[in-house]
């Protein structure tokens, strides 16, 4: 069984009762508001995210002098080069901003770079290869906004270019005709966490109202329908999803279901989503699959999937997509099993509090997963390095909460070729002498930032309740503070001293039953992973969240057990 930290927010009573009298919700969600940093006037904006509340895309610094120059080229007759990433962002946002041009006019390319022979984003190589008959205008979505080689290199080729991105710019401006950042200094806080794809549609949004303005056209081109592919790429890049991502993504979700594309339509069916689209079908069942082509090398089906104009070309791309992803599992799970050989044999779990795994042959489109999935087994930082053509090391490292991996890596930077990447997620390079000497210097950083005791999983609680407080109202609200998802997860809440009524086995592995407790209240409980027999003697404290389980046509109010402990027992206590 886990062992769990359970982290309880420091709620302000006085701002709990604010949010019940004047935003009048109830207790419990006026918990999770508060755990948010939701204040009684923001409220009704949360609960009911409307598309009137997105910014005037103009706000968003670049784009002006970008629809210039897209309604330039339109009427020029000049040819766009799209330039996206390998992934899901990287991939909507080039059909997003495609489909928006042509739409009007534009003679559209969309450029994918190949993951092991281009490497990552906007290079030099890319622009090197471009065809300038072909190619009068290049705009970037997703990438770019460090690729100060490549840019000099379209500067030298008299190629313009406008580049679109949201990763964190460097501190030289780029010479663009424009550029176009959240991150960027003048965003408004409601954009600043725009995924990609967010940002093509930012964009576009700009570039149909100054066509509007100008008299140039954009009219008849509805923006609502390429949602689903804003929501596909916020989701797929874990932006978090307040602000502006929410109320894309929630209205990106039921265009999502709608299934309006061909090529959506045949991938839900092949991964077995419904008509109800939720964050988790993405992150589980429809990125992975997107993904998936830019893994194994080529993301173009991928690209191709999203454009396809019927459901012949659909069922073949999805097929693509799906074949491409089953390869993918099978090398993931074979890296897993070595990385975990490795693991066993030369890492001490009670000492270490960082785990590096390195082979000469791991496939390189998989050792971010296998990072990613060695850190949420071991919770602790983990690095995963595989031989690269030029004989180097290199790989990707995922970190746990509170923990900066730029910050980490660059108390390593003398063993390092180069590094760089986001807080919880990061690339880095280095020759096979400095691996045990990097292995002791990145463990050494972690060890001075984090103690042994953080090598657990956390539960972060929004408060403690009593069941009575779980009313209908209450799973009314519960279903307004949906999308969940990275920013905004699903509400966990703690009830101290409760009795079970009834535990039964589901499954092999799982328990369902009830439990009341001191208010007189019952909750029907289903606990994954924990059998009957695993739980302490009664009362207990259980960590929980709340939902409705929706099964056979009935809606039963449940609660999902995430942890529980005795009563007045020692690990009961917050640390
Ligand atoms: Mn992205």
């Amino acid at each position: 069984m886990e062992e769990y930290i359970w982290e309880i927010s420091q709620n302000n009573e006085e701002r709990v009762e604010k949010l019940i009298e004047e935003a009048s919700v109830t207790r419990p969600v006026a918990l999770v508001l508060d755990t948010r940093g939701i204040g009684p006037d923001k409220v009704q904006d949360f609960l009911n995210p409307s598309l009137d509340n997105i910014v005037d895309p103009y706000l968003l610094p670049g784009t002006r002098a970008a629809s210039e120059r897209l309604w330039k080229a339109i009427h020029e007759h000049q040819r766009i080069l799209v330039h996206g990433d390998y992934d899901t962002d990287g991939i909507t946002a080039s059909a997003l901003v495609a489909w928006v041009l042509r739409r009007n006019g534009a003679q559209v390319e969309c450029y994918l770079p190949h993951r092991i022979d281009d490497g990552y984003g906007l290079t030099a190589e890319s622009i090197s290869r471009t065809n300038p008959e072909r190619c009068d205008l290049l705009l970037t979505v997703d990438c770019g906004i460090t690729s100060y080689e490549a840019v000099a290199m379209a500067q030298s080729r008299n190629l313009d270019l406008i580049i679109t991105d949201h990763h964190t710019p460097g501190n030289e401006p780029l010479a663009a005709v424009a550029v176009v950042d959240p991150k960027l200094p003048g965003a408004p806080k409601e954009i600043q966490e725009l995924a990609g794809a967010g940002v093509a549609f930012k964009v576009c949004q700009a570039f149909l109202k100054y066509g509007r303005e100008m008299g140039y056209g954009g009219e008849d081109t509805d923006l609502l329908q390429v949602l689903d592919l804003v929501a596909l790429g916020a989701v797929a890049d874990i932006v978090p999803l307040l602000h502006e991502n929410r109320i894309l993504v929630k209205h990106g979700l039921e265009v999502l279901a709608r299934q309006h594309r061909p090529g959506i339509h045949v991938l839900c069916d092949i991964s077995g989503v419904g008509e109800n689209v939720a964050t988790t079908d993405i992150t589980y069942r429809l990125a992975p699959r997107i993904n998936a082509t830019g893994r194994m090398g080529d993301p173009t089906d991928s690209l191709r999937l999203l454009e396809a104009d019927n459901m012949v070309d659909a069922a073949e791309l999805a097929r693509s997509l799906d074949n491409q992803n089953r390869a993918r599992q099978t090398i993931e799970e074979e890296v897993i099993r070595a990385a975990e050989e490795q693991i066993a044999q030369r890492c001490d779990l009670s000492t270490i509090r960082s785990l590096v795994v390195w082979s000469d042959n791991w496939h390189q489109g998989v050792v971010g997963i296998v990072a990613s999935r060695l850190t949420w087994r071991y919770h602790r930082p983990s690095v995963v390095l595989t031989r690269d053509p030029s004989g180097q090391f290199t790989g990707s490292a995922r970190s746990i909460r509170r923990l900066n991996l730029v910050d980490l890596l660059g108390e390593c930077g003398e063993t390092l070729i180069r590094f760089g990447g986001h807080a919880m997620a990061a690339g880095l390079s280095l020759y096979e002498e400095n691996l045990p000497k990097f292995c002791l210097q990145f463990d050494e950083a972690v060890q001075r930032v984090l103690g042994i005791e953080s090598m657990k999983p956390q539960l972060n609680i929004c408060g403690e309740v009593v069941f009575s407080e779980l009313d209908d109202v209450f799973f009314q609200e519960l279903e307004m503070l949906e999308p969940f998802g990275h920013g905004n997860p699903e509400p966990v809440f703690l009830t101290r001293q409760v009795w079970p009524e009834k535990r039964l086995p589901a499954g092999r592995q799982h328990t369902r039953g009830s439990v009341r407790d001191a208010s007189g209240a019952y909750m029907m409980f289903i606990a994954f992973s924990r059998l009957p027999a695993d739980f302490p003697p009664p009362p207990w404290d259980i960590v929980y969240s709340p939902h409705i389980n929706r099964y056979n046509g009935t809606n039963t109010p449940q609660i999902k057990i995430l942890d529980v402990c005795a009563s007045n027992s020692q690990s009961a206590m917050t640390p």
